[in-house]
């Protein structure tokens, strides 16, 4: 039984990444100097197909993105706000 359960947890373990499953990453964003900014960055990160939600902190001079990791990925977010002019890299989540 003990032996059983081993295997299930191992199996739902590689079967997780085919899974449609919210993720989170904070991405530091640079160049953003004004108001608008923030609302530039948004705006091309909420365009990105599977991103679900979008906060961007121009104080903080990062933006939180949560996004379905069947649908986009991590170098797809730092691409579209470099895309709009504000290159972007990972502070955390996500992993890949
Ligand atoms: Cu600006």
């Amino acid at each position: 039984m003990h032996k059983l359960l081993t295997l299930f947890a191992l199996a739902t373990l590689v079967a997780a990444p085919a899974w449609a499953a919210p993720q989170t990453v904070t991405l530091a964003v640079s160049k953003m100097t004004c108001a608008a900014c923030p609302i530039t960055v948004k705006t091309a990160l909420s365009r990105v197909p599977g991103v679900a939600a979008v906060s961007v902190s121009l104080e903080k001079k990062q933006a939180t993105v949560v996004f379905n990791d069947a649908q986009t990925t991590v170098a797809a977010l730092t691409r579209a706000t470099a895309d709009a002019g504000y290159p972007s890299t990972v502070v955390k989540g996500a992993g890949k």
